[in-house]
């Protein structure tokens, strides 16, 4: 078997997995990034996610990070669903970003990427070494994607599909066999600014470049303590994570809709009005949230995210 019927290959079953998109990068120093990482972090903008500083020569060079290993494929599925579109329509209701609606999005992936590595391995005749990883190890996953071919990282910062749009998941095998490489997609940003318009914080300090500090995503998930005062009104209806600079773009308005079921938005987390959210308990948390990515906000966490929201919307009406 050539090259180009093994990545063929690879991407056929890719696909057949339900992911949306597939392509290939050589491995190596990502030289670029590493300056724009660099300074990221020299500036602060990651906040307290002081893991964000951790081995970062392996995060800007997936060679260190798996030794012999010679390409990043490069996965992305889809997470947007008929109903968000319902959703976004819905104003002072109390709001989970997309992306944390269904089932955890690591464990979803773990599996179909595990699946992905054992149909390699047996294409290449028992010979494959690697790793498979979804946000999971320090890789820089969006510039991999765009390396890769997958979409363009747009000014929100997030990478983004002609097709599929922004409301994506991105995995990869870093492994050491060779393919066929992907050409990247250019920019189609253009002249656009709606995000930078629209993100109610300026977390979007320039643009492509997301300060976390400012970033309500930031402020609902990674912040262990209470939100500062100052952020805690333009969080506004936002009890979790915040989707407002995808929901702005024009490349999400007709964007396809995922296909993995698990990813599909839980039925019992919808249509609760803050009432519910505020007075929830310990129990109604763990049976709504078994096996979410919202979790990963502890229960007191939620409850303080879901107070603000509470005063935010109380306030409003
Ligand atoms: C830390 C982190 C955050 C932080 C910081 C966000 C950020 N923009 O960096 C916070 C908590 C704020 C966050 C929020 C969100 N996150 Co987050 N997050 C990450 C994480 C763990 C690391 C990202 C990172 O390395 N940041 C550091 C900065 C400096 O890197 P960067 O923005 O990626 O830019 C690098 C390259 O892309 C490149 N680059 C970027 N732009 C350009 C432009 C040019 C011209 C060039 C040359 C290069 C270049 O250079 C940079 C430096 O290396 C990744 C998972 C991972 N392992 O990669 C998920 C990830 C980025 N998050 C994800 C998601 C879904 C979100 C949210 C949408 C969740 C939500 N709804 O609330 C929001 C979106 C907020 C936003 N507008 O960015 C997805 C994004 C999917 C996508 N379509 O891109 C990821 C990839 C997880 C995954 N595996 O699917 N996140
Ligand atoms: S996720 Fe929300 S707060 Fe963060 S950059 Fe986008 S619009 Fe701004
Ligand atoms: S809203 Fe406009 S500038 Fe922002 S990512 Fe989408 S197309 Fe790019």
């Amino acid at each position: 078997m050539n090259l180009t019927q093994r990545t063929q290959r690879v991407r056929e079953e890719a696909l057949r997995l339900g992911f949306d998109a597939c392509g290939f990068a050589k491995a190596g120093r990502l030289e670029t990034e590493e300056r724009r990482l660099e300074e990221w972090l020299n500036q602060g903008r990651h906040g307290n996610m002081g893991w964000m500083e951790n081995y970062f020569n392996k995060r800007v060079d997936p060679t260190k990070l798996v030794p012999g290993s010679k390409s990043v494929v490069s996965l992305a599925g889809s997470y947007f669903h008929p109903d968000h579109k319902r959703q976004q329509q819905q104003t002072g209701k109390p709001r989970i970003a997309k992306y944390a609606q269904g089932r955890d999005y690591h464990k979803v992936y773990k599996k179909k990427l595990k699946k992905l590595f054992s149909f390699t391995e047996e294409l290449l005749g028992g010979n494959l070494n690697g790793r498979v990883f979804v946000d999971s190890a320090p890789v820089l996953d969006k510039a991999w994607a765009a390396r890769a071919g997958l979409g363009w990282i747009g000014k929100n910062s997030n990478l983004l599909n002609r097709d599929i749009g922004s409301f994506l998941f991105i995995g990869e095998m870093i492994i050491d066999a060779e393919f066929v490489y992907s050409t990247q997609v250019t920019d189609h940003c253009g002249t656009c600014t709606r995000c930078i318009d629209a993100c109610p914080t300026n977390a979007i300090y320039e643009p492509y470049r997301v300060d976390s500090t400012k970033c309500i995503s930031y402020h609902t998930i990674e912040l262990k303590e209470q939100i500062p005062k100052q952020y805690q009104e333009t969080l506004g209806d936002w009890m979790y994570g915040c989707d407002i600079c995808q929901d702005v773009c024009p490349w999400n308005n007709d964007a396809k809709f995922g296909q993995m079921e698990d990813l599909y938005p839980r039925e019992k987390l919808l249509n609760h009005d803050i009432d519910f959210w505020k007075e929830l308990n310990n129990e109604q948390y763990d049976s709504l949230f078994e096996g979410s990515a919202i979790r990963r906000a502890k229960f007191e966490k939620f409850k303080m995210n879901a107070g603000i929201v509470a005063e935010n919307i109380n306030s409003d009406s």
